[in-house]
């Protein structure tokens, strides 16, 4: 049965095949979750993403990548990266969509079951938090629909604001067949 699970915590505690990082398109790191995930997942996560910067250049806002997730308990980091929010007139909506659905591809693709998300470009990107889980609901419903291998997606809120937002929102959105707590 696919799920979608709601929860407040931090993502880096999270035992997913995968978590998503929401990165900038140095993939070096910065603040935020992004900080939090090289820090506790430790030097190999950053050089893998070295490697892809040496291959690709980095990643463009609404691209994701995939690196280890080094010492976490994680299998993988995909790496994403969120829009920075001007005034909603710079393509904001379908970059954060991009994000999200890109991040969930990479997933399908590589065939894993379980992935959790934090709130993409809702901290130092400054996305208005309830149009963001709108659209993440939205977006990660519709794909965990479609799915043949992804199960199970958990929202992991760090902010009680995301939490309580997520937390009424999400009946809405969660398509037929897919469970949500
Ligand atoms: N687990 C889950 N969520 C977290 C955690 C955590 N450990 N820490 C923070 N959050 P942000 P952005 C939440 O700023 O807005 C970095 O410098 C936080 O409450 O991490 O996409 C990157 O390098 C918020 O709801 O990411 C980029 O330069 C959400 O994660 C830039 O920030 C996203 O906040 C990306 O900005």
């Amino acid at each position: 049965m696919k799920k979608i699970t709601i929860e407040q915590g931090d993502i880096t505690q999270m035992s997913v095949d995968a978590i998503v990082n929401a990165a900038n398109t140095s993939l070096l790191g910065g603040g935020g979750v992004d900080g939090a995930i090289h820090r506790k997942g430790g030097a190999e996560i950053l050089a893998e993403c070295q490697k892809i910067r040496a291959k690709q250049g980095g990643c463009n806002v609404g691209e994701a990548v995939i690196t280890t997730a080094g010492n976490l308990p994680a299998k993988y980091v995909i790496h994403t990266v969120g829009p920075t929010w001007v005034d909603g007139q710079y393509n904001e909506t379908i970059l954060l969509k991009n994000a999200y659905r890109n991040s969930f591809q990479l997933a399908e693709n590589l065939q894993l079951k379980t992935l959790a998300f934090p709130n993409i470009s809702t901290g130092i990107y400054r996305f208005p938090k309830q149009f963001a889980a709108q659209i993440a609901l939205e977006i990660i419903s519709a794909e965990l629909d479609k799915a043949d291998f992804v199960q199970e997606v958990v929202f992991v809120c760090f902010d009680e604001e995301n939490f309580r937002i997520y937390q009424s929102l999400a009946s809405e959105f969660i398509a037929q067949g897919i469970v949500c707590n």
